[in-house]
């Protein structure tokens, strides 16, 4: 008889797994499964769904090679039922187990279908604790507890001092907290990125992409520029490659776009981190070792470092916080329906078409892009946000809803109502011009501010700030702008809003129906 049962989901592929933790080879099972429904509940990239299979295949092969016996279902075995409580049952079934043990999953919708099935199993379910973060849902749950707000900035300088990263005793090193004011820079020509370290599929990565091409060819996204590292050792190789060759560079361009650029200084790490290939306190510790052996600056470390140990650690508590709640919010009741071009990229805006080819050719775009570019124009144009998440778990390797959705319905849309931030990241064209090279070619004019040649963005700022008075007039980040909108006649106010009503019409941004 089989003595324990280890499930292990294709995220969570670590040695240090919790599930594996006290793993005997003679006599446990790890069950590792692909199924339809987790590639189908959002129709993830192609990218998405090939990285995961192939990541998950070779580290079914690594256990094996330890001695692990392993029940490896795969996507196109006859008998497989599809769902991972599906082959949670054919295995029990097959095995008879004692016990089957889980690590808690990161998505709500997976840990409450897993409780349905335990509630059914007839065989004790434990479920260990993710130790792969660096802040425990306790520990999270024990800082918001008397907090009226959420604030990433006061929970990041609590981690700074609680992993003593750039500390100095109990100071920052330094001396502040954050350097991001010398992080918004904009690239001068003739600076080139260092690019992508990458890693072209091998024979196991090429049969999972082959899957992938014939059983998911309806899904968004192209599989021939695969190159996402699949392993421990290639993450780290790329991890390496990060470190030596864009940490330097990491905080002055962080927030830079250039056209036909898509990486710049960015680490492209976070596939890897999510599917449990890095550590991220390890990630974090390597970061900081280049800057005090020399090799890069203060406010590219600690600008890495934040983003790791405090948006990371941050979203993922604010999530598991408010989840199911969270899933409904709508705080400024979008309701229009998202434009075709976020799936064509079949657009005149020159940064939204660079955007979504980028996301079609690589399942990536930086966090930046990701906020200002589509993100701000689902929220000007008033996108309902179960649309705008959709969009955003479907289009990313990286995309799991505990990351994504905080990030989206919070960060980007305002969807949340200030959980996650303190104000929308509302923006007109200028953002864009100030940090990118794209407007210089687009059809559109970013210096006008109204009528059919007018930048979106312009013609859809101010109109959102007057349709969303009532929700955002209270919120002090936004007094400026509000004072501009109320030295404005009455009229004029009304024709920001039909300005914007008509660009929302001619984007294709239309009432849901
Ligand atoms: P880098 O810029 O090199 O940053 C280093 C690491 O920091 C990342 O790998 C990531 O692990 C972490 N990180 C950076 N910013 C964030 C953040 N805001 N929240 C959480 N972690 C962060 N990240 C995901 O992992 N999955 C998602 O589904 C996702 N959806 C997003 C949706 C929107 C609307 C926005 C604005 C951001 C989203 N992010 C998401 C966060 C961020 O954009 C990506 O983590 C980052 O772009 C990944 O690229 P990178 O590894 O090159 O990151
Ligand atoms: C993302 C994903 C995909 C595409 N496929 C599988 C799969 O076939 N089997 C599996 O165990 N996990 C997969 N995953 C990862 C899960 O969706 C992830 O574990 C949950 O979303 C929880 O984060």
């Amino acid at each position: 008889m089989t003595h324990a049962l280890r499930l292990v989901l294709g995220d969570q592929l670590s040695d240090a797994l919790s599930a594996l933790a006290d793993l005997d080879p003679e006599r446990d099972v790890v069950l590792m499964a692909e199924v339809r429904d987790e590639a189908t509940y959002v129709r993830h990239h192609k990218q998405k769904i090939a990285l995961v299979f192939a990541a998950m295949r070779k580290f079914a092969a690594r256990l094996q090679e330890r001695g692990a016996r392993v029940r490896y279902v795969r996507i196109d075995a006859p008998e497989n039922t599809g769902s991972i409580p599906g082959e949670l049952t054919r295995a029990v079934e097959a095995l008879r187990p004692g016990r089957v043990v889980v690590t808690e999953c990161g998505e709500w919708r997976l840990v409450e279908a897993l409780k349905a099935w335990a509630a059914e199993a007839g065989v004790p379910v434990e479920v260990c604790e993710d130790r792969r973060f660096i802040c425990s849902h306790d520990r999270f749950r024990r800082w918001a507890a008397d907090k009226t707000q959420l604030r990433m900035e006061f929970f990041y300088r609590e981690m700074r001092r609680e992993t003593g990263l750039l500390m100095d005793g109990d100071e920052p090193v330094g001396g502040r907290w954050n350097f991001d004011a010398e992080n918004r820079k904009k690239l001068p020509k003739g600076v080139t990125p260092p690019g992508r370290k990458r890693f072209p599929p091998d024979a196991v990565t090429q049969e999972a992409m082959a899957h992938v091409a014939r059983l998911f060819a309806d899904h968004f996204g192209t599989l021939d520029a695969f190159d996402w590292p699949t392993t421990a050792e290639e993450a780290e190789v790329a991890l390496e490659h990060f470190l030596r060759d864009c940490l330097p560079g990491f905080g002055d361009w962080q927030d830079a776009m250039k056209d036909g650029a898509p990486w710049m200084w960015h680490s492209l790490t976070s596939t890897s981190i999510n599917l449990g290939l890095l550590d991220p306190l390890d990630v974090c510790r390597r970061a900081e070792a280049e800057f005090t052996a020399g090799r890069a600056p203060l406010n590219a470390v600690e600008g890495f470092i934040r983003q790791i140990l405090g948006w990371r650690e941050f979203v993922r508590g604010a999530y598991w916080l408010k989840v199911p709640e969270y899933r409904k919010r709508n705080f400024l009741d979008a309701d229009r329906t998202l434009p075709w071009f976020y799936w064509s990229g079949e657009t005149d805006m020159a940064c939204v078409a660079d955007v979504v080819a980028r996301t079609r050719d690589h399942a990536y775009a930086h966090h930046i892009e990701r906020l200002m570019v589509t993100g701000n124009l689902a929220m000007l144009l008033g996108i309902h946000p179960d649309e705008v998440d959709d969009w955003y778990m479907v289009v990313f390797a990286d995309a799991y809803e505990w990351v994504e959705m905080p990030n989206t319905r919070g960060m980007a849309t305002f969807a949340d109502g200030g959980i996650v931030g303190s104000k929308p990241y509302a923006a007109s064209g200028a953002y864009v011009d100030r940090m990118s090279d794209w407007c210089a070619g687009c059809r559109y004019d970013v210096k006008a501010k109204s009528g059919e040649g007018a930048c979106p963005f312009n013609r859809l700022y101010w109109g959102f700030l007057e349709r969303n008075r009532r929700r955002l007039r209270d919120n002090v980040r936004l007094a400026m702008p509000y004072r501009t909108l109320d030295g404005w006649s009455a009229e004029r106010r009304r024709e920001v809003v039909v300005e914007a009503e008509a660009c929302r019409t001619e984007l294709g941004a239309v009432a849901r129906t």
